[in-house]
């Protein structure tokens, strides 16, 4: 993309003051908005809503090891290799992924820590942080959000196996008195298959434990709040996946406020990944779980952005570990701008890369951005394309000048990184 190819980027390690500074090449396509987004460290914050999430899924796990300050830079190898992506994965892609350059990038889920956790001889962590995707723009996306990666493992023999039946049945216990209607689907099944390095046995108890704890992790997230009680139990759902490091592989979802909300990804671990770990001999189960979605059902925040607000308005109504209704203190008027454009053949436009450049230019005063029109013209065959972009703030009203200034920064960057023929 048009991001600069010879200066270095800098940016602010965990030990704060440290700068570091990296090399650009042909990869590089992380923006200043995005650079500026990592001291930041939401789940950290005290009595900010994440850090409140996060507390509350360590709570439910006291006996595990609790990581969360691992810095996002990490290689392409410990975000995809070590967890068996296929060379051609489409997340590898500049249009998905934030790169520094070809050999660092930020992470795009905490599963990139994963052979670093096991490696360290940890066999029950919880590991919570920041990661990043290239993404559309609207009010449930935003290029950073926070995820919490959890695992366990066991000793992949009879004494091993014991441990997983007696931390079930200590689950199933306390399940069983719980207001709480589980949808289940079959452990291991064709199209869900357990791994040929398994002992089928040992990975059915392993799933069942997997379960058993997620269900119990959704009552203490869900319980109080839903209020769920006998006759409206809190609704949990399974459901088959692939992810290219575990197999079985499964998705959850809640049943909150009418919906199903799509809570994390799961499965038990790929032995590629234990072996990688240098840990032989074990056999374990891991997820990973989005916080914002979670947080923006519970505390009811309506918009994605709001976790970044430094406005008091937002952040004096929330107490760390508390879980409480945020009361919206205005919705300012929005306004929108459209842009339409010829693109050069030689140079094909992503839509992430026309979003960074917006999100880049007007920062969080973008709510949302929509192509609305998209031709081929008959004769020269050139493609035209046409968003809109809608503009809020959401602690002050926006001035028409305001608006207009930061579209004419829009069209001027589109122009000059682009190449793109205003039309
Ligand atoms: C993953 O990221 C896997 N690493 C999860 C995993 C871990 C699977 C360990 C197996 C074992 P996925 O891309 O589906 O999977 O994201 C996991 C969760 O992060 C989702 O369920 C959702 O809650 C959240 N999430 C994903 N994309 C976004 C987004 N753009 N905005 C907010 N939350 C998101
Ligand atoms: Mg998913």
């Amino acid at each position: 993309t048009g991001a600069p190819r010879t200066t270095a980027i800098e940016y602010i390690t965990e030990e704060d003051d440290d700068r570091q500074s990296f090399p650009t090449d042909d990869y590089t396509n992380i923006t200043p908005a995005i650079i500026s987004k990592i001291p930041l460290k939401l789940h950290l914050k005290p009595s900010h809503p994440l850090s409140t999430l996060r507390g509350l899924i360590e709570s439910a796990y006291p006996d595990f090891t609790h990581a969360n300050s691992f810095s996002p830079l990490v290689t392409p190898h410990k975000n995809f290799d070590e967890l068996s992506f296929p060379a051609d994965h489409p997340g590898r892609a500049v249009t998905d992924s934030y790169y520094v350059n070809r050999n660092m990038m930020l992470r795009t889920h905490t599963s990139a820590h994963e052979v670093e956790m096991f490696s360290k001889g940890e066999s029950k962590w919880l590991l919570t942080a920041d990661v990043y995707r290239r993404d559309e723009i609207d009010a449930s996306h935003y290029p950073v959000f926070h995820q919490v990666e959890g695992a366990r493992i066991f000793d992949a023999n009879k004494s091993g196996m014991q441990e997983v039946e007696d931390d079930n049945a200590r689950l199933s216990s306390v399940l069983s008195e719980a207001n709480i209607l589980i949808e289940d689907v079959p452990h291991i099944s064709p199209t869900n298959p357990v791994q040929p390095e398994h002992d089928p046995v040992f990975s059915e108890l392993v799933a069942k434990n997997l379960k058993l704890s997620l269900n119990h992790l959704m009552l203490r997230i869900f319980g109080g709040v839903a209020g769920a009680s006998k006759q409206n139990p809190l609704r949990v759902r399974w459901i088959e996946a692939y992810f290219p490091f575990t197999s079985p592989s499964f998705e959850v979802e809640v049943f909150y406020q009418g919906k199903w909300l799509e809570i994390l990804g799961s499965g038990v671990v790929r032995q590629a990944t234990l072996d990688t770990s240098l840990v032989p001999g074990k056999i374990g189960w891991a997820f990973g779980l989005g916080l914002e979605r979670i947080a923006m059902v519970l505390f009811s925040i309506p918009d994605i952005r709001l976790f970044w607000s430094t406005d008091e308005r937002f952040l004096s109504q929330f107490e760390q570990g508390k879980i409480n209704v945020f009361k919206p203190y205005s919705k300012y008027p929005s306004c929108f701008k459209d842009v339409s454009f010829w693109v050069p053949e030689h140079n094909p436009l992503h839509e992430n890369d026309f979003c960074d450049l917006v999100r880049d230019t007007a920062g969080d005063l973008v709510e949302d951005v929509k192509q609305i029109d998209h031709f081929i013209h008959p004769k020269t065959k050139k493609l035209s394309l046409c968003y809109r972009i809608n503009y809020r703030s959401m602690d002050r009203s926006l001035s028409n000048e305001e608006i207009n200034h930061v579209q004419e920064q829009v069209v001027s960057r589109l122009k000059e990184q682009f190449q793109v023929e205003i039309r």
